[in-house]
């Protein structure tokens, strides 16, 4: 079995950027550089003939290149379930339309069903229990953080594998949009 998901990485010098911010919070679990991004699908655990099909199903995404700005801060949780502090993605239907792509992907591969409405999102820091007036400050000193457009021509597949630091993740495959019609002239229209 392997944990996967797939997600859109953070270019570096925008992550470079979100650094800076990731301070304020006693206890919080501060996500390095290099772990930064923006998850489509979570699919969890995974066979590996599974992760085999899911591979080539989203090689078969056609999907156009598109471009997201990463925008505002938020929590997930609230009082003293408040887990996650992170920076928000300004509504793009394109990634929407991603996401559901990869959604139908996981329905293909017969993986169960995400439930849970699609919020787009780069975690800078795991909580467990933090001060809440250190929480909501940091949400305010960082409501208005925006970054430059990103544009998103690719995107991954990643392996999961939790440590002592945290979640190490492993970059499996990589996807890039299709820019000119259909990269597989076979493939399923998305
Ligand atoms: P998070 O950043 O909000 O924690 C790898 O773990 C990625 O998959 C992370 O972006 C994580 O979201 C997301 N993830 C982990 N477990 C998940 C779950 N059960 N449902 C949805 N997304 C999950």
């Amino acid at each position: 079995m392997i944990r996967l998901f797939a997600a859109l990485s953070i270019p570096a010098e925008v992550g470079a950027a979100l650094v800076p911010r990731q301070i304020g919070i006693d206890g919080a679990r501060w996500r390095p550089l290099e772990a930064l991004h923006v998850t489509l699908r979570f699919f969890g655990e995974v066979r590996e003939d599974v992760a085999r099909d899911l591979d080539a199903e989203l090689l078969s995404l056609r999907v156009r290149p598109f471009e997201i700005t990463l925008q505002g801060a938020g929590a997930f949780g609230e009082g003293p379930d408040l887990h996650a502090v992170w920076a928000g993605v300004a509504d793009t239907p394109e990634l929407t339309r991603l996401a559901a792509a990869c959604e139908r992907a996981a329905r293909r591969v017969r993986l169960p069903v995400e439930t849970r409405r699609y919020r787009p999102h780069v975690t800078l820091a795991y909580l467990r229990r933090p001060d809440p007036r250190q929480a909501a400050a940091w949400m305010q000193a960082n409501n208005l953080l925006r970054s430059p457009p990103i544009l998103v021509s690719e995107f991954g597949l990643f392996s999961s594998v939790l440590t002592a630091e945290g979640s190490r993740y492993t970059l499996e495959a990589s996807y890039p949009l299709a820019r000119h019609g259909p990269a597989h002239p076979f493939a399923a229209e998305e």
